[in-house]
């Protein structure tokens, strides 16, 4: 299986890939960043140097080597027993606007089952209009990707957990959303929006820091294909 993790830069993307590879193999696919991955995209494809070849700044660089990783099989493992975890560049429109992630996700599909990891910064989470804007997130990558995708939601140990399992409650969120006006519509729409798109719908809370909540990520890495995508 390849378990890919996405995500905005910072939200502990790579801390949580190295977790999830400790049985498994680790797979970089971020180029600009140096990292103790055994399969390393930097060993073909290195940020800086596109940048000075194709005269490009740092987000034209990275966006280039993914159009490069694209069209490489050299990093891929072929091992089909094995778990292969996928870091990637926190660059989520790679995943969520150009076809360049889409095109390395149908190539690695050709090889073995996916999953993906959708990770967040829990700081970042400071509102229910944050919170469902997230999850909006999550729904979109699923459609564009058309691969299950778990919301981890890292850094809990930073966070009032309390707070973001009330987010989590449907009752909840529905009551607050009756309470306020100018964006009820929107709100409104949203929820049926997520729930009509998202596969996986039960963010987890996780932290890379502790390992509070990474064995439930890892038991729903292997439910989404054991359920048919189902562990609401
Ligand atoms: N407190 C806390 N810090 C974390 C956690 N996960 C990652 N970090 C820190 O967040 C920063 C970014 O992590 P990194 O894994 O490099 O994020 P990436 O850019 O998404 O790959 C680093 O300083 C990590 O040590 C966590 O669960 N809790
Ligand atoms: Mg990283």
């Amino acid at each position: 299986m390849f378990v890919v993790v996405i995500g905005p830069a910072a939200a502990g993307k790579s801390s949580i890939a190295e977790i999830l590879a400790r049985d498994g193999v680790l797979i970089n696919l971020d180029a600009a960043t140096p990292s103790k991955a055994e399969i390393d995209i930097r060993k073909w494809v290195k940020v800086e140097e596109l940048q000075e070849k194709y005269r490009l700044g740092i987000n034209g660089a990275l966006l280039k080597s993914m159009e490069l990783i694209a069209s490489m099989d050299e990093w891929i493992s072929e091992d089909k027993n094995e778990f292969k975890v996928v870091d990637t560049p926190g660059q989520l429109e790679i995943f969520m606007y150009h076809d360049f992630g889409k095109k390395i996700i149908e190539k690695l599909s050709k090889h073995d089952i996916i999953s993906c990891i959708f990770v967040v910064d829990a700081q970042e989470i400071s509102s229910i209009e944050n919170y469902l804007a997230m999850l909006a997130q999550n729904a979109m990558i699923n459609l564009k990707l058309l691969i299950p995708c778990i919301t981890a939601i890292n850094k809990i140990d930073m966070v009032d957990k309390s707070r973001l399992l009330k987010y989590m409650d449907i009752r909840y969120i529905e009551e607050k959303i009756e309470e306020g006006d100018a964006l009820l519509k929107l709100a409104k729409g949203l929820i049926d929006y997520i729930e009509y798109t998202s596969i996986v719908q039960r963010p987890l809370l996780v932290s890379a820091k502790t390992g509070d909540g990474i064995d439930d990520l890892f038991a729903a890495i292997h439910e989404v294909h054991c359920s048919c995508g189902d562990i609401s």
